[in-house]
């Protein structure tokens, strides 16, 4: 059972704090650790390799600790200039981490990219913490060898075996991680979970519902952009997103047959959103064909990443 966090601030003396960077293959679990180890929805998550494309903060209290949870982009061989300020961006994270955690998905096993970020990860100084994830998926026995495995290839200051998404061993975790980031005074409010602007979230919410409807390289060739965001006199607030696509043809796939698409898509994301920022949503999205957006830098400094020069 996780301790619930702490009602007051402990004196400063006593308290730690530090950076957790959560790095790993596409679609190991990374966002749904962080969502899990916060307690809230901070970063978004879906079946599709290369969900996450920038660093996304994720902030929790346990005991005496402040956790600041780095979610990165999954690190694979990237080709698109898109790929590499993603997998830049989640390699940078481990250069402030003071604790960094490999996650591997267990049912799948290890792979060329958790191969590639092994091989990278022995240049990395902080305490390295080994989780294997998706443990719902695998029998004991075949997560003992795997742990063994990766073991004498690295030295992990640690292991866990955990389900992100039933939260099996997550509350361990995030216990040993409290216990293992320097002492020092906590760097953001006790009540903030995230460090991004709601704006940040709103859009991922519906870059999210995106690559749920969305099939093949469709998904990955759009990005949200949330463009105006007034708060109402009735406390409802009005937001208005633009999807960027690359081609005509996928501006038509996004809206659907008479816009059944974006309206599906929409509701589901204003469902979210709304949740997210426990206010009423109006929400109206945009569909726009801006060719070659993946080259532009005004759209990598809408989502947070460095632009590569080539
Ligand atoms: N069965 C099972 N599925 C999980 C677990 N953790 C995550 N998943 C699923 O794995 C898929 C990918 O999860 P994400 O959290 O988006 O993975 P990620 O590592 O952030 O992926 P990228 O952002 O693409 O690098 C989703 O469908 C999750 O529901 C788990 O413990 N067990
Ligand atoms: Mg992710």
């Amino acid at each position: 059972m996780a301790e619930p966090a702490n009602a007051e601030k402990p004196a400063d003396a006593a308290t730690r704090c530090g950076f957790v960077a959560l790095i790993g293959a596409p679609n190991a679990g990374k966002s749904t650790l962080a969502n899990a180890l916060v307690g809230s929805k901070v970063s978004i998550v879906t079946p599709k390799v290369q969900t996450t494309r920038a660093l996304v903060r994720g902030i929790a209290i346990e005991g005496a600790a402040q956790l600041i949870f780095v979610d990165t982009p999954g690190i694979f061989s990237p080709r698109r200039r898109l790929d590499r300020a993603m997998v830049a961006t989640a390699w940078g994270s481990t250069h402030d981490a003071d604790i960094v955690a490999l996650l591997i998905d267990a049912h799948n096993g290890v792979h060329d990219d958790d191969e590639a970020i092994l091989r990278a990860l022995s240049d990395v100084r902080a305490p390295k913490a080994l989780v294997l994830n998706k443990v719902d998926l695998v029998e004991k026995p075949a997560l003992l060898t795997l742990a063994q495995t990766l073991n004498e290839r690295m030295a992990f200051a640690v292991t866990f075996m955990i389900s992100a998404r039933s939260g099996d061993g997550v509350a361990d975790l995030k216990r040993w991680l409290a216990a293992n980031v320097p002492a020092g005074p906590w760097l953001y409010p006790e009540d903030q979970i995230s460090d991004a602007p709601l704006r940040q979230l709103a859009a991922e919410i519906t870059r999210e519902k995106l690559y749920l409807r969305l099939h093949q390289e469709l998904p990955y060739q759009s990005t949200v952009e949330t463009d105006a965001w007034k708060e109402l006199r009735d406390g409802a607030v009005h937001i208005e997103q633009t999807i960027y696509v690359e081609r005509e043809s996928q501006r038509k796939i996004v809206l659907g047959k008479g816009g059944s698409a974006i309206k599906a898509i929409g509701a589901s994301a204003r469902t979210d959103i709304a949740a997210a920022i426990e206010q009423p949503v109006h929400l109206f999205l945009h569909v726009k064909v801006r060719e070659g957006w993946g080259d532009d830098p005004e759209r990598y400094r809408e989502m947070g990443l460095e632009f590569p020069k080539e």
